[in-house]
């Protein structure tokens, strides 16, 4: 694994709010989750309740697995280790907390979008010291729906959010981005490789419709000093219940 904290790493993150990392971790790292994760919806999610994932619109295919530090030892220990834990400390200005371990599998063909949002409005921490480390176990290419990022958009703080009607991505923006497509940061990863988002990074990704699909295993943390703002709660809790996960 290839992820030693570093001051140059950490000024790109403070200005572009967004890092991209080459072989976060190894082929063999990624086999293991590769492995774990088809075990797990064979084996484990149907015992599970439903809020442990969101399916694609065929109601068969996983969109999104969400909680597995909850529900799984694997994902909990890997979210857990103390190289990615000393990685993320100075990102998130204090003692690292795991908040979520997830995917957004955006399997071949059925993979669904994700609509223009900034993360905080459904983690809901002030101060905003949160991320998440995304990690590809698919390859992420031009045409299966890669996550476009906002450079430097978490410094101009929250924008106003709307209800998206969306499953699994329930709250993004008002107004989407205005940054042209070209100008923004594109994800284009390699197995192992991850990119490391701020909690306020505008970001998004279009539907797959490739025959290959774009898998990817997220780490979510936050600085254990931050806390929940009530305002952004309501929010995410209105548009949460208007379209709810599962
Ligand atoms: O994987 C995607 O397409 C979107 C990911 C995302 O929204 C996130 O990491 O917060």
């Amino acid at each position: 694994m290839n992820c030693q904290p570093s001051a140059s790493l950490e000024a790109d993150y403070e200005r572009d709010g967004v890092v991209l990392i080459r072989q976060f971790l190894s082929q063999a790292e990624v086999s293991a989750v590769r492995a774990e994760l088809e075990r797990y919806i064979r084996d484990d999610l149907a015992s599970l309740p439903v809020n442990a994932r969101t399916l694609e619109k065929d109601e068969k295919t996983v969109r999104n697995l969400w909680r597995l530090e909850e529900h799984n030892k694997f994902f909990r220990d890997l979210g857990e280790r103390a190289d990615i834990r000393a990685f993320v400390a100075p990102l998130v200005h204090g003692d690292p907390v795991l908040c979520g371990v997830e995917t957004f599998n955006k399997p071949a063909r059925l993979g669904s979008g994700v609509p223009c949002h900034q993360d905080n409005a459904y983690f809901c921490q002030t101060p905003p010291d949160m991320l998440t480390v995304w990690i590809a176990i698919d390859a992420v290419t031009e045409a299966n729906g890669p996550v476009f990022f906002v450079k430097g958009s978490h410094r101009q703080g929250m924008q106003p959010t709307a209800p998206s009607g969306v499953r699994g991505n329930s709250i993004g923006m008002a107004t989407p981005t205005r940054v042209p497509l070209d100008e923004q940061f594109c994800g284009l990863l390699q197995p192992g490789d991850a990119t490391v988002h701020h909690c306020e990074t505008i970001h998004h990704s279009a539907p797959n419709t490739t025959g290959h699909s774009r898998l990817g295993l997220l780490l979510v943390y936050r600085g254990s000093h931050t806390q929940t703002d009530p305002a952004l709660k309501e929010a995410y809790a209105a548009a949460l219940a208007a379209t709810p996960p599962a």
